[in-house]
């Protein structure tokens, strides 16, 4: 007989009579289906024809409409414990292990799709006999065929959970309402840490629309479940977005990105086609607040490809006497000029979904301090000790006093196995509340105000470790420029250098040369557009060693653009953009010294083959689409490296 061990004892009783039916007030059937939370009478009509239709094709066997309260937390906590998806961390307070289906592990780009009538609204069209990287079209008619093939009885035997969420604090006038059905419980406990979830949306809602998702888990068509506890369907996988009817369609994966459609599905592929309708910026970036040693206090941006340290940054330490940083969020913004011309930014979410591996006292000591309570790990190791592990740690954690057992569930040893201890992709889900610096107008419902956005890569060579953009065009030529090695948070292996233009390349919901123009489009009289600075911490000298130390000491870079807002004139032209004039950047107080010069050569011929590739991208990937000055501004950049 198995024991379960349930975290919160007093509930499992409770459960084992009663989650079946634990709450209602009414009791309903839609369908055959039973409603065993929640009451459908009180949904507007609209939510509940949503919850009816698919019902009528999933088939699930109940329905639970989560109020997102702490009862109902701990009650789907245990259930998923005793299904063996996640075990307790004994270590920590209110922590949790679940371990996928090893072929669950990441996003699926390839598996990814927007749907519109025409392809050129989803995607450019690359020139002939290129193959396209800027996202994948599907067809209304193709859509539909997808989910037929998929979706007919999926949750069988299952329970249906109903989701109502907002991304953006719920009073926000920036904020959104989407309602996602799901048959993960999973995938509910981790919505409720990185959305608003619950009964306070429904009530916001009204009678209003709402962004429809719409997720299951998926059953392969052989019918064979190799890993029960995490079902899921990797060979038939598909992720669908119509911007049209605003609606998110995933079935396949129970992991991440794929199955947390508040995040990349809503808040960027949706997000972004709302926001280019409604005139504002929907974007791939963290929000960090910083107060200078005067006590004066700007908040910025930045857009940086997945696994470029966006979290780290945005949890920066400062190491510079008299500086403060506080974090707004680490992984999206949606910014919008307000009726003063000034660029506000809220963070939609309300939790970090942060990569594990690498995060230790040195890189990312806030987090460290986050994750220790009310977190969902996936694909960590564990110690038995009942706590984590994953590559990064093996200077804060001794394994040779522990077991350690690897992601898939296999002992491991350091030194020995040859493989990581944690997936590469695996991932901390944590509320933003917890962290210690987060700022104090997080959740202001009108936005903080922009004063600077970065862009960056993940860069070896060539790119220097800060340049500023001289105008809004220049900064828009920037972004869509933006190169940087292959991340493990998608399906990809290896370091090739990729074009991710404003980091954006998996999540734009439509054509990214329309994405372009529309950020030109920013530059309107009475705004008081943002500095703009590319940054590249990631340069590596002929011993493939890292020149900048990076992490808390990238608080330098921040000092610089603070400095810049504030107008003091230690910027010089470059062919490439502004660069700090000598003796800038504020070095004092490092024990060694950065090879400034390693730092901001500008190498004249990786810069003029490094604008080349950047002109056959636009012309292969997006032409006619791509606004004209772009290539106007490569043209321009050209001509001045000539000069040098
Ligand atoms: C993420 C990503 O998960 O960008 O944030 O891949
Ligand atoms: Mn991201």
């Amino acid at each position: 007989m198995r024991i379960l061990i349930c975290r919160y004892a007093g509930e499992v009783n409770k459960i084992a009579k009663g989650l079946a039916h634990p709450n209602v007030g009414l009791f309903t059937h839609i369908r055959g289906a039973c409603v065993v939370s929640g009451n459908l009478q009180t949904l507007s009509p609209k939510v509940r024809k949503f919850i009816e239709d698919n019902v009528a094709i999933c088939q699930p066997d109940e329905i639970h409409i989560c109020d997102g309260s702490e009862k109902e937390n701990k009650q789907l906590l245990c259930l998923l414990q005793k299904k063996g998806t996640i075990m307790p961390l004994t270590k920590y307070e209110n922590c949790w292990l679940a371990r996928t289906n090893p072929a669950d592990t990441a996003r699926v780009e390839s598996k990814t799709l927007i749907c519109t009538e025409h392809e050129r609204d989803a995607v450019p069209i690359p020139k002939p006999g290129i193959k396209g990287t800027l996202g994948h079209w599907i067809s209304p008619a193709g859509m539909d065929k997808a989910m037929q093939e998929r979706f007919g009885n999926c949750m069988k035997g299952s329970t249906m959970y109903v989701i109502p969420f907002s991304m953006g604090p719920i009073q926000s006038p920036l904020a959104k309402i989407g309602i996602q059905i799901t048959d993960s419980a999973y995938v509910v406990c981790s919505m409720r840490i990185m959305t608003r979830m619950g009964q306070a949306v429904l009530e916001k809602l009204g009678n209003n629309d709402f962004v429809k998702c719409l997720h299951a888990v998926g059953r392969p068509k052989n019918g064979k479940v190799e890993y029960p506890h995490w079902p899921c369907d990797p060979e038939r996988t598909i992720i669908l977005h119509k911007p049209l009817t605003q609606e998110i369609v995933s079935y396949g994966s129970g992991y991440g990105g794929n199955s947390l459609l508040g995040k990349k599905c809503f808040a960027l592929r949706i997000g972004s086609t709302i926001a280019r309708s409604e005139g504002w910026l929907a974007e791939h970036m963290l929000i960090l607040g910083i107060t200078n040693p005067q006590g004066k206090k700007r908040y910025i941006a930045g857009a940086f490809p997945s696994q470029c340290g966006k979290t780290n940054l945005a949890m920066l330490t400062p190491t510079i006497p008299g500086y403060k940083a506080e974090c707004v969020g680490d992984d999206i913004a949606w910014m919008r000029f307000d009726k003063n011309g000034v660029l506000r930014a809220i963070n939609p979410e309300n939790g970090f979904f942060g990569v594990a591996p690498g995060t230790n006292h040195t890189s990312n000591p806030i987090a460290m301090k986050t994750i220790h309570k009310n977190t969902i790990f996936t694909n960590v190791a564990s110690t038995s000790d009942g706590g984590v592990y994953w590559e990064g740690l093996e200077h804060e954690i001794d394994t040779s006093k522990l077991e350690v057992t690897d992601w898939k569930g296999n002992k491991w040893v350091r030194g020995e196995s040859k493989t990581t201890a944690a997936h590469p992709n695996s991932r901390f889900c944590t509320p933003a509340n917890q962290c210690p610096m987060i700022d104090p107008e997080w959740e202001s419902p009108e936005g903080v105000p922009i004063s600077a956005i970065l862009f960056g890569g993940r860069r070896p060579h060539g790119i220097p470790l800060i340049y500023e953009a001289r105008d809004w065009k220049h900064a828009v030529a920037m972004g869509a420029a933006i190169r940087s090695q292959a991340t493990s948070a998608a399906e990809f292996k290896g370091t090739a250098v990729m074009h991710d233009p404003f980091a954006m390349r998996p999540f734009f919901g439509y054509n990214c040369g329309h994405y372009i123009k529309h950020w030109l489009s920013m530059d309107k009289p009475g705004r008081k557009l943002p500095k703009v600075f590319h940054v590249n911490w990631f340069g590596r000298d002929k011993n493939n060693k890292f020149l900048w130390p990076g992490f808390g000491e990238n608080s330098r870079l921040i000092d610089y653009i603070m400095r810049r807002i504030d107008g003091e004139d230690i910027a010089q032209e470059s062919p490439i953009g502004l660069l700090p004039k000598e003796g800038s950047i504020n070095l004092e107080g490092l024990a060694t010294k950065p090879d400034m010069k390693a730092l901001f050569e500008i190498d004249v011929p990786f810069w003029l083959q490094e604008v080349d590739s950047i002109h056959q991208y636009f012309e292969e990937q997006i032409g006619d689409d791509l606004p004209k000055e772009m290539y106007d501004q490569l043209v321009e950049i050209k001509k001045k490296l000539r000069k040098l």
